[in-house]
C-alpha cells in the first residue's frame, strides 16, 4: 500500500522523495518547477489508491455509468483544486513553510490547461468535477491538445496570438499509457458482399490510419472517496508509417507523413461560433470519438459483454455536435464488427445518445460536407445516408404530401452543398436533447429544431447550466468562503442550495460589513495583478464593473464600450461632476480570424488609453484589459466585482455560465432577458439585478420589420456623440479609417440591436449609480445574490441530467474505515 500523507511529517517526508527520486534534485539545488512537479505527485499519490478503488468499486457494481464526450475540457490549475479535494490544502501549506518554500509561487509554476475555447469547454469541466463530487460512475473523453487556446498578447492595443505550450515543462497529473493505444482508421472505400442467405455485409477498406494514445487525468470528488477519470487523446503515428521510413527510400518524405499523423492532437480550433469546415477539425472530432468509443467497448465494458444490453450499462452525452460522428460509428461497430443486423443496432444506438445544443446563431450550427465526409470517412457517410432514407420514409408517412417538410427536416442539406447537418443527426437518433437554459430550450423548440419538437415533443427537454462551487467560490474566494462557513457551516460545498440560510444576514449589520470588507479585500487582490502585469493602479474604492466573456457582436462588448464613452464625455463636459469612481474591467479572446471582433478589442484598449492620458478623469473612470483571459484569471476578476455585465442582444446567449459566477461572488448583474439570466433574475429578484433592454420577441419583431440602426443615432443625443467620437479619431489620434470598420457595421448592419439597447443600457448604468451610493444597501443586494443563487451549482444541472436523461445512480466508494 501506498503511504499516507496525512501529517505535515509523512506530508514532508513524501514530497522530499518526490524531490529527489523523482525530479533527480535536492532540495537545495530545485527549480520552481522541480518544486511544483514534487507537490503535485505527491498530492497525486494521495489521490491514487482511491483512484484505483474507484474503478474496482465501479466495475463490480455493474452500475450505469454517463461517459461525457466533449471536444473541449477547460480545465483550469489542477494542484489546488486536488489539494482541496483530497483535504490536503493547510497539511501541504505547512509541510512547504516548513522546508521554506513560497506554496504561492507553486501554484503559479502550473500552467493551466486551455483545452477549451471558453464556455462549452468549462461547463465541461465543472460536469466532470460535480460527477465525482456526486459519485456517479462516469469518464469523461476529450482531445490531449498540445497547444491549447492561444495566449493573448496585445501589441499596441491589438490582439496578437501566442501559441499556448502548456507541455513545455511537462505535466505532473497526466498518466499516459502509450501501450494501451488504440487504432483509428481514415479514408479508403467500402466493399459490400451478398451473402447467399440474403445479407449484405460491408467492409470499410481504409485508406490510412493513426494510433490515438490515451492520457489519464484524475478527477477527484470534493471529499469523498470517489476519483473519476478523464481520458484524453494523443494522435501518434502507426507503425506503418514507420516501416516506410525504412522502405519507401524517401525517408523526408516518411517522416513528413508521421507529423501529419500528429497533426491531429496538435492545436484547438479557436473559433467558437463559426466553423471553418476544416478538414482537420473533422479529423480531430472522428479522431476521439473513435478512441473513446473503441477504449469503452473494448477496455471498460466486462470483455464478454453482450452489447445489445449496452443500454443498461453506459449513457453518451454528446456535448454539441463536436462528437456527434460517435453515432455513426458505434453504428459501424455494431453493425460491421459485431454481426449486429442493423435495426438492433440502431435500436442500441437510439438508447444510449443523448445531445446537448449549446447555441442558437445558425452559423455555429455544424455542416460537413458530403463531399468530405465520403472522402474521410466513407462507410460513416453510407451509414448517415441510410438513417436519413428511413427517417424520411417515416416522414412522408407521417405528412404524406407535405414534402417541403420532409426536405427541410432532412439530415441532408441540398444548398449551398450538400452536407450533413450533425444536429439534425443527433436530434434524429438521441434519445433526448436539451437546451441549456430555460429560454434557450424553448427557442431550440420553437426557432431552431422547429419542426422536430412537432413531431417528437417528448424528446426535448432543458438543464440549466451550472458552475462548481468548488472552484468557483471556494477556491476563487477564500474570503467569502470563510465567512460563509462561519455563517451557516460547511455544507453549502456539497449542497449549494443551503446558501438560503444567508438570506437573514442581509439585514445583519456586521455581516454586512465583514462581506463589504472582503469584496475591498477582493479588488486590491485584482489590482496587486494588474498592477504587476501592465503597471496599471486601480483605485480601491471604486465600483468595479466586469465584463468577462468571448469576444462576440452578439455579446455585445461594444455597448459596453459606447457606456464607458458616455461616462466619459460626461465627465469632459462637467469636470466637476459628481459620479460614482468606476473600474470597467473587460477579458476576452477574439477568435483570431474574427475581423470585428480583433477591432473591437483595439478600440477597448485605444479607449483606455486616451481616459488614462486625461487628467480630469483621474480616480473617476478607468478601464483595464488585462490580456490573456484564462480560467486562472477568472478566478481573481469574479470575486472583486461588484457589477456583472450580461448583456447580450435577447435571445442569442444560449445560457452563459460567467453570469453565475459572478452573482455567486456578490456581484449585481445588470442585464438583459437572455440565457440563464431569465433564470439569475428569477431567483435573486428584481430588485437586486438592473434589468433592461429588448426581449427576444422585441427584438424579433424590429428585425422583421426592418431595423434601421441610423434612426437610433439620429434620435439619441448621446450615442450619436460617442459614436461620433470613435468616428473622429478620438480614440486612434486623429486616423479616421482605424475604427472605420467597426463603426459602419454598427451604423448600417448591427446585427445585434446595440444601438437599439443604447439608451435603455444607460439609463439602467444610471441608476446603478445611484444605488451603489447606497453602500448598506448595496451590500445587502449583494449578500442576497449569493444567499439566493444556490440554484446554479453544476451539482443541481448535474442532478437534472441524472433525473431527466441518464438515470444513472451513485456507487459510493467506502472510505480506508468504510
Ligand atoms: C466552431 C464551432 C463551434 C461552435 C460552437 C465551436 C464551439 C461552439 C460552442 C457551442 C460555443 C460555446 O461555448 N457556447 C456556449 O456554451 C455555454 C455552455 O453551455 C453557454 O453558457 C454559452 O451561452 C454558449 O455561448
Amino acid at each position: 500500500m501506498p503511504s499516507d500523507v496525512d501529517s505535515v511529517d509523512t506530508f514532508t517526508t513524501e514530497f522530499l522523495k518526490r524531490l529527489q527520486f523523482g525530479q533527480g534534485v535536492v532540495l537545495a539545488r530545485a527549480t520552481t518547477n522541480d518544486l511544483y512537479f514534487a507537490l503535485a505527485r505527491t498530492v497525486r499519490q494521495q489521490l491514487m489508491s482511491r483512484w484505483l478503488e474507484t474503478l474496482n468499486v465501479q466495475r463490480k457494481a455493474k452500475a450505469k455509468a454517463v461517459v461525457y464526450l466533449s471536444a473541449e475540457y477547460l480545465l483550469g490549475r489542477q494542484l489546488d483544486n486536488n489539494l482541496l479535494a483530497s483535504g490536503l490544502t493547510e497539511i501541504a501549506e505547512q509541510s512547504m513553510e516548513r522546508l521554506g518554500i513560497d506554496i504561492t509561487t507553486l501554484r503559479e509554476a502550473e500552467l493551466e490547461p486551455g483545452l477549451g475555447n471558453g464556455g462549452l469547454g468549462r461547463l465541461a469541466a465543472c460536469f466532470i468535477d460535480s460527477l465525482a463530487t456526486m459519485q456517479i460512475p462516469a469518464v469523461g473523453y476529450g482531445i490531449r491538445y498540445e497547444y491549447g487556446i492561444f495566449r493573448q498578447t496585445f501589441v499596441d492595443g491589438v490582439q496578437v496570438e501566442q501559441p499556448d505550450s502548456w507541455l513545455t515543462n511537462g505535466s505532473p497529473w497526466e498518466f499516459p499509457h502509450p501501450e494501451m493505444g488504440v487504432k483509428v482508421r481514415f479514408a479508403g472505400h467500402t466493399e459490400t458482399e451478398h451473402r447467399d442467405d440474403g445479407s449484405v455485409a460491408t467492409t470499410w477498406v481504409h485508406g490510412w490510419e493513426v494510433i490515438g494514445i490515451p492520457y489519464n487525468y484524475m478527477v477527484p470528488g470534493y471529499r469523498t472517496e470517489n476519483v473519476n477519470a478523464l481520458r484524453l487523446w494523443s494522435a501518434r503515428a502507426t507503425q506503418a508509417f514507420d516501416l516506410q521510413v525504412f522502405n519507401s527510400g524517401d525517408y523526408l518524405q516518411a517522416v513528413r507523413a508521421q507529423a501529419f499523423a500528429e497533426n491531429i492532437s496538435k492545436v484547438l480550433y479557436p473559433e467558437d461560433s463559426t466553423p471553418q469546415g476544416k478538414e482537420l477539425r473533422l479529423q480531430q472530432q472522428y479522431f476521439f470519438v473513435a478512441c473513446s468509443l473503441r477504449d469503452y467497448l473494448d477496455n471498460v465494458l466486462p470483455a464478454d459483454f453482450d452489447l445489445r444490453r449496452l443500454p443498461e450499462r453506459v449513457v453518451f452525452q454528446l456535448n454539441d455536435t463536436h462528437p456527434v460522428i460517435a453515432i455513426p460509428e458505434l453504428i459501424r461497430i455494431l453493425v460491421d464488427e459485431r454481426g449486429i443486423a442493423w435495426d438492433v443496432a440502431l435500436d442500441i444506438a437510439r438508447q444510449v445518445f443523448n445531445y446537448t445544443c449549446h447555441t442558437l446563431l445558425p452559423e455555429a450550427l455544424e455542416v460537413w460536407s458530403v463531399e468530405l465526409l465520403g472522402r474521410l470517412l466513407p462507410r460513416h457517410l453510407e451509414i448517415i445516408y441510410r438513417l436519413n432514407d428511413e427517417f424520411l420514409a417515416d416522414l412522408r408517412e407521417a405528412y404524406p404530401g407535405d414534402e417541403l417538410r420532409v426536405r427541410r427536416m432532412s439530415i441532408i442539406q441540398e444548398h449551398p452543398e450538400r452536407a450533413v447537418r450533425m444536429a439534425y443527426l443527433a436530434t434524429v437518433v438521441g434519445t433526448k436533447v436539451n437546451g441549456v437554459a430555460e429560454l434557450h430550450s424553448q427557442l431550440l423548440r420553437d426557432k431552431v429544431l422547429t419542426d422536430f419538437s412537432a413531431h417528437w415533443p417528448e424528446k426535448f427537454t432543458n438543464v440549466t447550466n451550472g458552475v462548481t462551487p468548488r472552484r468557483f467560490v471556494r477556491l476563487a474566494n477564500p474570503g467569502l468562503s470563510g465567512l460563509i462557513t462561519e455563517t451557516i457551516g460547511e455544507g453549502w460545498l456539497k449542497d449549494l442550495a443551503e446558501l438560503q440560510q444567508l438570506e437573514p444576514y442581509a439585514d445583519d449589520a456586521s455581516f454586512l460589513e465583514r462581506f463589504a470588507a472582503i469584496k475591498s479585500a477582493n479588488k486590491s487582490r485584482l489590482s496587486e495583478l494588474v498592477e504587476r502585469r501592465q503597471g496599471i493602479v486601480l483605485p480601491q474604492a471604486a465600483l468595479y464593473d466586469v465584463m468577462v466573456k468571448r469576444l462576440h457582436e452578439y455579446k455585445r462588448q461594444t455597448l459596453k464600450l459606447l457606456h464607458v464613452i458616455t461616462l466619459y464625455q460626461r465627465i469632459q463636459e462637467n469636470p466637476d461632476l459628481d459620479i460614482v469612481p468606476r473600474v470597467v474591467l473587460f477579458g476576452a479572446k477574439a477568435a483570431p480570424g474574427y475581423r470585428i471582433a480583433k477591432d473591437t478589442i483595439a478600440l477597448i484598449n485605444a479607449v483606455a488609453t486616451t481616459i488614462d492620458a486625461d487628467p480630469a478623469v483621474k480616480g473617476r473612470l478607468k478601464v483595464a484589459f488585462p490580456a490573456n483571459y484564462n480560467v486562472s484569471l477568472a478566478e481573481i476578476l469574479i470575486p472583486a466585482a461588484d457589477l456583472s455585465e450580461q448583456i447580450s442582444l435577447a435571445g442569442k446567449e444560449a445560457s452563459g455560465t460567467g453570469n453565475m459566477k459572478l452573482a455567486l461572488n456578490g456581484a449585481l448583474t445588470i442585464g438583459t432577458l437572455d440565457g440563464a439570466n431569465v433564470e439569475i433574475l428569477e431567483q435573486v429578484g428584481a430588485e437586486n439585478f438592473f434589468l433592461f433592454g429588448l426581449t427576444e420577441p422585441e427584438a424579433q419583431a424590429i428585425q422583421t420589420a426592418g431595423y434601421q440602426p441610423h434612426e437610433h443615432y439620429a434620435s439619441s443625443p448621446g450615442l450619436r456623440k460617442a459614436l461620433d467620437a470613435v468616428a473622429s479619431g478620438e480614440f486612434s489620434g486623429g486616423d479616421t479609417e482605424a475604427f472605420a470598420p467597426l463603426v459602419d457595421s454598427l451604423l448600417y448592419q448591427d446585427r445585434f440591436l446595440a444601438l437599439a439597447d443604447y439608451d435603455a443600457y444607460v439609463a439602467a448604468q444610471d441608476e446603478v449609480e445611484v444605488a451603489y451610493r447606497d453602500t448598506k444597501a448595496w451590500t445587502r443586494s449583494a449578500v442576497l445574490n449569493t444567499a439566493r443563487s444556490g440554484y446554479f451549482s453544476s451539482d443541481r444541472s448535474i442532478q437534472d441530467y441524472l433525473d431527466r436523461i441518464w438515470h444513472a445512480k451513485p456507487v459510493p466508494v467506502a472510505g480506508p474505515t468504510g
